[in-house]
């Protein structure tokens, strides 16, 4: 890993990520994806890191990022949506890159359906963090900070 990719954080986010502040704020809250680029971005901007952000809602594409991740990046910041409640494929893609990725969701899935209860992701998570809002991922984008300038 260079020195570059050192400062360099991915933050991916799931299907039907892209609606954020569109639609259902009593769930998601009003801001929208592009607000969470800047919070991310700003949040990493103050520990000198950089930011690469995607969303897709093409399981395949999340893959791929987390793919070519590997060596790119720091880590990686990660709302699946509701793959993560499905995704093996995904899963395994994060076992394999052997980067800290924090999973990150915006609601508080453990007080929603039963079915939200359950994630893949979060057996090969470095940390989880669930039901702070958007603010969630700024949270992420710190935590990933912490772990990689930790002696
Ligand atoms: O709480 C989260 O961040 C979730 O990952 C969001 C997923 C959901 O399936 C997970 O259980 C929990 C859904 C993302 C859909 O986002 C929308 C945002 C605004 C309007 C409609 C959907």
């Amino acid at each position: 890993m260079s020195e570059s990719s050192n400062r360099r954080i991915l933050v991916l986010n799931g299907p039907n990520l892209n609606l954020l502040g569109t639609r259902e704020p009593g769930i998601y809250g009003s801001e929208t994806l592009e607000d969470v680029r800047v919070l991310c971005e700003n949040t990493a901007a103050a520990a000198g890191f950089d930011v690469e952000f995607l969303q897709s809602n093409h399981e395949g594409v999340l893959i791929d990022a987390i793919h070519a991740a590997r060596g790119n990046v720091a880590g990686i910041v990660f709302n699946p949506g509701a793959y993560t409640h499905t995704s093996i494929a995904l899963a395994d893609a994060i076992a394999g890159v052997e980067l800290p990725v924090i999973e990150v969701h915006i609601s508080n899935v453990h007080k929603r359906e039963a079915f939200r209860h359950h994630s893949y992701i979060s057996p090969v998570a470095a940390s989880i963090i669930v039901g702070a809002g958007v603010n969630g991922y700024a949270l992420g984008v710190q935590q990933l900070i912490h772990l990689g300038t930790r002696g």
